[in-house]
């Protein structure tokens, strides 16, 4: 009876406390620092949602845990004229038994939330409205867009070039993309392991030789967005940056109209064009042109 009214009268300071806390939030602490916003895609929103609680809770936990070390070391401290050890306590089965029921509830519970943002994000809603494929390559990008048969090849960035030493951002290949439409982008390597990063979009997935990966999503809001690869690949894998522009369907349509009026950048780039010829799924290795090769390892 007492604990229930203590209760009631508990909730409502810290109700208040957490709404003066968030009141004064900018949207940037608000999403816990996460590059981006809520609406950059339909899929951030989940991703900033799973981070920030994640952050909120094991905070609570650090703020209780912190506060009984404190409370232990200030109230237990050796005093004047103490000497050998304090009282020694072991086997105290309450204490064991929360401090291994509420760490294993906070795994499972981190464990299902997650499990259950990632089943959203990475699912397959089906009839994508735009269709394109990306190729990782040491060190850049192609993108092919399957719908009307154009791509473009990407080029390594030019660090060094500006005055300032910085890279030249205008010669990083562009990645079109349509607001508000859904997207699925298949993923894939010319050589090693890369992976496809657009920083705002809060995702990343790894580009496999001979896998297709696949990415299901509808950005949400128009702009300008960086990518990068995130994956160590090689001596320049720090250059293998690329843009992403988010537009309007018009706009879209009008791009994809131009790379289709250019011979330079009609067609696709397919996989005839990896670098690697011992893919799974590719067929044996090309013969030796000399008989006479080493057969040896
Ligand atoms: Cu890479």
């Amino acid at each position: 009876m007492r604990s229930n009214r203590l209760r009631r009268w508990a909730v409502l300071p810290i109700a208040v406390g957490v709404a003066g806390i968030l009141a004064g939030c900018t949207q940037q602490q608000l999403q816990g620092w996460l590059p981006g916003s809520p609406d950059t895609t339909n899929q951030t929103s989940t991703t900033i949602g799973l981070w920030v609680t994640s952050w909120i809770v094991l905070l609570a936990v650090g703020v209780v845990t912190w506060s009984l070390i404190i409370w232990a070391a200030v109230v237990y401290r050796r005093r004047k004229g103490q000497t050998g050890l304090p009282v020694q306590l072991r086997y105290n089965l309450p204490v064991e038994i929360f401090y291994t029921i509420v760490p294993l509830i906070l795994v499972v519970g981190f464990f299902a939330f997650t499990a259950r943002d990632q089943a959203s994000i990475e699912a397959d809603p089906g009839n994508p409205d735009v269709k394109i494929e990306v190729f990782g390559k040491r060190w850049s990008w192609d993108f092919n867009y399957l719908d009307s048969n154009v791509h473009t090849a990407g080029i390594q960035a030019q660090d060094r070039l500006n005055d300032d030493g910085s890279i030249d951002e205008s010669k990083l290949p562009v990645l079109y993309l349509p607001v508000g439409e859904k997207v699925q982008i298949d993923i894939e390597s010319r050589d090693v392991i890369h992976s496809f990063w657009i920083i705002d979009f809060l995702y990343k997935k790894d580009m496999i030789p001979g896998k297709t990966n696949h990415w299901y999503f509808t950005p949400t809001k128009e702009g300008t967005y960086k990518g990068k690869c995130a994956e160590l690949c090689g001596q320049y894998h720090s250059l293998m940056l690329f843009t992403v522009k988010v537009v309007s369907p018009d706009e879209y349509a009008a791009y994809v109209a131009s790379l289709a009026a250019s011979p330079d950048t009609q067609g696709l780039l397919g996989s005839d064009y990896n670098t690697l010829s011992n893919d799974p799924g590719t067929g044996p290795a090309p013969e030796p042109e000399s008989a006479s090769t080493d057969s040896g390892e």
